[in-house]
């Protein structure tokens, strides 16, 4: 891997996207091989949780404008082949997705991080939607989630006027979990990280399963899945050890089985 950091260490499974000098804006190559450290996070058993970040000074700085018009570029197929399985791979991966924002989080991006499960924000990282301000639309999921999270009113408003805003505004937005102090932001990342890699990952799974599936179902087609997603986390391992542990009063250890 030439433009991302990959290791697998406590059951976390850590990406890091590595051109700092052009803040970790997104080549094709970058693209691809975040999708395939993905898709190995999704198969490998030993990854229980992931954890995105950037290296530098910022998190990402969306498309990497110099290639998006090099001769021969197409935007759909950038779009296509970049951006779209990024965010299905986030979104149907079946453990939880950590995404530590280190700095500054624009255009694709920032929808990445919004895509992700549980967002940590550097106090001093901000959020553009840059895309209004070369005459593009927001990609990557940017109209899905940015109404759902942030509704209709802010979700116009900050894609149409491209401003840029700061973590503590993108928090009251809803847009992220946490503001964390610039210095401190990686050590509690990592601890949200272990914690959720040590807890009960199928369950975690179905749990993110039946949140995708809130985003277009009704009440009742709601209600009926969970009903089959508790039958399904009721036969695990984990709900066994769950259960016992409490009975014994002990620790649970699970297995993410
Ligand atoms: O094909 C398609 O386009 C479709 C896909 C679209 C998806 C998208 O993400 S579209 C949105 C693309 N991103 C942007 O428009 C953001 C462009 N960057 C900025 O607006 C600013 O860099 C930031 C606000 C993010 C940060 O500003 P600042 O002042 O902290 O840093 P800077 O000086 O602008 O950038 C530092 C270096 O990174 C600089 O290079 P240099 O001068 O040191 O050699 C700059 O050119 C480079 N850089 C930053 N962003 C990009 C970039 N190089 C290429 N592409 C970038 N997106």
């Amino acid at each position: 891997m030439n433009f991302i950091n990959f290791s697998i260490r406590d059951n976390i499974g850590k990406i890091t996207l590595h051109r700092p000098d052009v803040l970790n804006s997104f080549n094709m190559a970058m693209a691809i091989e975040l999708q395939n450290a993905l898709d190995e996070c999704a198969s490998d058993t030993n990854v229980r949780c992931v954890l995105v970040t950037g290296a530098g000074r910022a998190f990402c700085a969306g498309q990497d404008l110099t290639e998006a018009i090099a001769p021969g570029a197409d935007i759909k197929v950038i779009v296509e082949k970049q951006y779209n399985p990024i965010i299905h791979k986030i979104r149907n991966l079946e453990k939880p997705v950590v995404c530590a924002v280190n700095g500054v989080a624009a255009g694709a991006g920032a929808n990445i991080a919004f895509a992700c499960d549980i967002v940590v924000s550097a106090a001093s990282a901000s959020y553009i939607q840059s895309f209004s301000k070369i005459g593009l639309i927001p990609d990557s999921a940017g109209t899905y989630f940015l109404p759902r999270l942030a509704g209709l009113q802010r979700a116009a408003a900050l894609t149409m006027l491209g401003d840029k805003i700061t973590a503590e505004q993108a928090l009251q937005y809803g847009l992220i979990y946490k503001v964390i102090p610039d210095d401190l932001l990686m050590a509690e990342a990592e601890k949200i990280a272990l914690q959720l890699a040590q807890m009960p990952t199928k369950g975690l799974g179905l749990t993110k399963r039946l949140l995708n599936a809130s985003l277009y179902n009704n009440l009742e087609q709601q209600l009926t899945l969970e009903g089959e997603m508790q039958a399904a986390a009721a036969k695990t391992y984990d709900h066994k050890e769950g259960v016992n542990a409490f009975l014994e009063k002990r620790k649970p250890a699970f297995k993410g089985e």
